[in-house]
């Protein structure tokens, strides 16, 4: 018989040991627990109660009668014994109940716990397929960008191979016309030395006939120099010969000049009046020809040519050349006082010159003519000439004329110079070079007083008689008259 007492604890575990304890309770039940793993069970039974009395009472029972215990205890025992059974029928009942409630307790655990398991699995499961899965991306991700890099790599190594190879194309080519250039530069080079070769050939050959040419030259040098000094000497006798022939001429002349200078000079009442020929022309002398004058505030006589004829007369010769005959390359004393034939080639005299114009204000008129037979005239209202201590410096002004539209007397206010005396403003020495005395600039564009030249040989003279302006500077001119008159004629 099980007592109602007993009471069942179980607690749920995972898997069943066999571990047994007894302890007694406070209330006098026995109290039991199975260890089964990690659960333990715990029972409380009832305990035998006291069932006779104390053992004192029995002892002395016994002790009285014998034979009325012996039934007693037999009793007892069997009481016992079918407690025991109770019990024991009552365990496996219990142990059945166990087991069976475990069974299914294990199977809903097992269960549970599989599923739970198979959840966490499912989740680390699915979480290591989604790492998987983004790795596999990054990874794909990642064989991608390799697999363009190397595309990329090996697009730009083929390109480098095929501009390599036309590199070395180009190379060859190159190469190649450089090996021809050389072959066109030997070949070139032959031509050049063959060339060479001929070209001292040559020289040589013309080094040869310069030799020839200069010994030739020579030659005829000598042979000209004897034909000249021929020449001078046939010339000389035939300048000679002129000379002689000119002189018998201007004897004559001068011979006719003096005849009728002694018929005009005797036509003068009192030559002491007369200080230029507009003097003499202005109390009725009107033919041209040689006159007695007086120099300004003196008594000193001198004669002149005077021009009654040119522009209205009364002009006093101060210079005169048509023939060559007289040489004007003179010093300075000489052009002081003059020289020449009055009749003929002349000059009047710088300081008969210069005391007329200082006396009174004067015109000066410059006639010229060519070897064309044309005539040109140049003239200045304004004419003066300093004294010596001035060197006979020039003054003019008022120019006109027809013998160039400019003057060709250089800048006004000229020094005049002579071969041995030299005033002009060159740093050479213009009289000696163009020769005659003249009012010289540097060496200025006229020069009236140099040297003669015979028609043919008049051209290409820088020393000729020059008026710049008119026939240029290397014509030298024919004739020549310069002469002066009172500005009030
Ligand atoms: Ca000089």
């Amino acid at each position: 018989m099980l007592n109602p007492g007993i009471l069942l604890l179980l607690s749920y575990c995972l898997s069943v040991g066999e571990v047994f304890m007894a302890n007694s309770d406070t209330t006098g039940k026995k109290q039991y627990q199975i260890q089964n793993g990690p659960c333990t069970y715990t029972f409380l039974l009832p305990e035998p109660q006291d069932c006779g009395g104390p053992s004192s009472t029995y002892t002395n029972k016994v002790q009285r009668d014998d034979l009325v215990d012996y039934d007693s205890s037999i009793q007892r025992l069997e009481q016992l014994e079918t407690i025991m059974e109770n019990n024991t029928q009552w365990l496996q009942k219990l142990e059945n109940y166990i087991q069976e409630n475990l069974k299914q307790d294990m199977a809903q655990i097992q269960n549970n716990a599989v599923q739970n398991h198979t959840v966490t699995m499912i989740k680390i499961g699915t979480s290591l397929l989604s790492q998987t899965a983004e790795q596999t991306r990054k990874i794909t991700t990642v064989e991608a960008q390799v697999i363009n890099q190397t595309t990329r790599l090996e697009r730009q190594l083929l390109e480098n191979s095929i501009s390599t190879s036309k590199l070395e194309k180009d190379i060859l080519q190159q190469i190649n016309e450089i090996n021809k250039l050389n072959e066109k530069n030997s070949v070139l080079e032959k031509r050049v030395e063959n060339i060479e070769g001929k070209r001292n050939t040559e020289l040589e050959n013309l080094k040869e006939e310069k030799e020839q040419l200069k010994k030739l030259v020579e030659k005829q040098t000598n042979i000209m120099k004897e034909m000249e000094q021929q020449l001078l000497r046939t010339s000389s006798d035939n300048s000679s010969m002129k000379q002689q022939q000119q002189e018998l001429t201007n004897t004559v002349n001068n011979l006719i000049h003096t005849i009728s200078v002694g018929s005009n000079s005797m036509m003068q009442d009192n030559p002491d009046q007369y200080n230029d020929c507009a003097a003499v022309f202005s109390v009725g002398n009107k033919e041209s020809g040689v006159y007695s004058l007086t120099i300004p505030d003196t008594k000193q006589q001198f004669k002149a040519y005077c021009d009654m004829e040119t522009d209205g007369g009364g002009w006093t010769v101060i210079q005169k050349r048509f023939n060559g005959l007289v040489d004007f390359h003179q010093t300075w004393k000489n052009y002081t006082l003059g020289f020449g034939d009055i009749s003929g080639e002349h000059w009047l005299g710088n300081e008969i010159i210069s005391k007329l114009t200082q006396e009174k204000q004067y015109v000066l008129r410059i006639d010229l003519m060519d070897w064309e037979g044309n005539t040109a005239f140049s003239k200045y209202e304004q004419f003066s000439l300093d004294g010596e201590k001035q060197n006979y410096r020039i003054h003019l002004n008022g120019y006109s004329g027809t013998a160039g539209r400019t003057s060709s007397m250089g800048q006004p206010g000229s020094d005049f110079s002579t071969k041995d005396i030299d005033n002009d403003k060159c740093v050479c020495k213009c009289s000696q070079m163009l020769s005659g005395g003249w009012w010289f600039d540097a060496c200025g564009p006229s020069n009236l007083n140099g040297v003669y030249y015979q028609q043919g040989q008049n051209t290409n003279r820088f020393n000729g008689i020059k008026w710049y302006y008119w026939k240029g500077s290397a014509y030298s001119l024919k004739a020549t008259t310069m002469m002066i008159r009172p500005s009030n004629f």
